[in-house]
């Protein structure tokens, strides 16, 4: 019995609380919520939704249930009230303002202050721990420092970790190599494309990254598949670790596997995680799919109730292997906002992905072109050739492509491939479609 618990407190970082009985863990929460309600209610904005949603006070919740009858929050929510307007305290009170580009309109602006950085910074250590970094590892660091949480969110967990972080960034991927063969980095962090990419210029260099100290992979901030897990273990000594995370939530952080690879651990003392149908918000049962929406419980500066990701994602709460007790996000497969209809049938990127990654004579990058055709959507998918596949065979690789995406997915798709190196490499967040639909249509 003493022999177990003592096992038991080893868990994690924070073992108390990443083990913590899911009725306490409930408590908590509840608690946490009001206060978070609280800090919500100095908006003019929020208090009239919440009034509107029959919430007379904060402390009017009396039980966690009661969550699905207050409103959602959106992304526009936070374009319309550019660039400060959902913030719960004076702008000149915050410590850090960070910025997502999205591609129409104006950034989304977010807001941390000094206890916010504390807590992303806590919660980063937790996840970097949770992943496999330990104190004293070198971490190098190739997610985009700047406006993107990546970066500094990661930068921040690893010293708060008591790691050594190598703020290598995004880019100059030749010399990310060469530092981490000689640092000898142990954790690295990246996007999973971005992580096959470095994998590719060093072996275009000569240089065997399996032969490299490297251990432990941190791969998150857009959409992979399990096959893409397999082709970056085949080629990087690592176990790939999936987590997940945004930018109107806090960064990363939100989310991460344990060493069981079996869903993301989303820290539920921070979080509160719902997944409802994203047509009628209704909410779903635990692991049916559908739209992830957030409850922050901890932000000060931006505390955000029931915030709609436009994220397809599972849950559960089954008990993991590992004995944290917190809810796992069985991947997240996409963006809504990415999802594709061929006549009728959803399919996002990721899976094509699935169907195309493994395949012998393919390298593993691929982009996925939208036309129209009179009324039609029209996929073509374009795929590389891996290198010393001779030209003779591209059309027979693509044929076999196409079959099985017909067949394992049910789409007809266009496959083309091109010369190696043909398609862009990303240094951070993949480009997986390009539409070239008329606007409108
Ligand atoms: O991508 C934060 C982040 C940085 C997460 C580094 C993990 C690692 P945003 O730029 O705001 O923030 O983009 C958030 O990226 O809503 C998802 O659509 C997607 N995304 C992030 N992580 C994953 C993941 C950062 N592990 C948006 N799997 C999210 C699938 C992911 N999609």
């Amino acid at each position: 019995m003493l022999a177990a618990t003592a096992a038991r407190t080893q868990v994690g970082l924070h073992p108390e609380v990443e083990t913590m009985p899911r009725e306490r863990l409930a408590a908590l929460q509840l608690q946490r919520l009001r206060q978070t309600l609280g800090r919500a209610w100095r908006l003019p904005w929020q208090r009239d939704r919440l009034r509107a949603a029959g919430l007379d006070a904060p402390g009017d919740l009396h039980s966690l249930d009661e969550l699905g009858a207050l409103p959602f929050m959106v992304k526009a929510d936070l374009r319309d009230q550019y660039p400060f307007g959902l913030f719960a305290q004076p702008v000149s009170e915050l410590a850090r303002l960070h910025a997502s580009s999205g591609t129409t309109g104006k950034p989304t602006v977010v807001g941390y202050n000094a206890a916010d950085l504390d807590t992303w910074a806590e919660l980063m250590a937790r996840t970097l721990h949770c992943a496999g970094a330990r104190r004293g590892d070198i971490v190098h660091n190739a997610y985009g420092y700047g406006l993107f949480t990546g970066g500094l969110g990661m930068h921040a967990g690893a010293e708060r970790l008591g790691a050594v972080v190598v703020p290598a960034s995004g880019g100059g991927t030749e010399r990310q190599v060469a530092l981490i063969m000689d640092f000898g980095a142990r954790v690295l962090c990246a996007t999973p494309s971005y992580a096959l990419a470095i994998a590719e210029v060093a072996e275009a260099q000569g240089i065997d990254l399996r032969q490299s100290k490297l251990r432990v992979g941190l791969f998150g901030a857009e959409p992979w598949s399990e096959p893409m897990r397999r082709e970056i273990e085949a080629r990087l000594p690592v176990k790939a670790i999936d987590n997940y995370g945004l930018s109107e939530i806090m960064g990363p952080g939100v989310a991460v596997e344990c060493e069981q690879q079996d869903g993301l651990h989303g820290w539920e003392d921070h979080f509160l995680f719902e997944v409802v149908d994203p047509d009628t918000q209704a909410p779903l049962p635990e692991g049916e799919a559908g739209e992830l929406v957030i409850t922050t419980l901890t932000k000060q500066a931006l505390p955000m109730l029931r915030y709609r990701t436009r994220d397809i994602t599972r849950l559960t709460r089954e008990p993991c292997d590992c004995g944290r007790t917190h809810a796992r996000l069985l991947r997240v497969s996409g963006r809504n906002d990415d999802m594709l209809i061929v006549r009728g049938i959803n399919v996002f990127p990721s899976q094509i992905e699935a169907v195309l990654l493994g395949r012998e004579r393919l390298a593993p990058h691929y982009q996925l072109v939208l036309d129209r055709h009179g009324s039609l959507d029209h996929v073509t998918l374009e795929a590389e050739a891996a290198p010393g596949v001779g030209a003779g065979q591209w059309e027979g690789v693509a044929r076999d492509v196409a079959h099985r995406i017909k067949s394992l997915i049910g789409i007809t798709v266009d496959v083309v491939v091109r010369e190696p190196g043909a398609l862009p490499r990303s240094q951070g967040k993949a480009v997986r479609v390009r539409d070239l639909r008329p606007k409108g249509a």
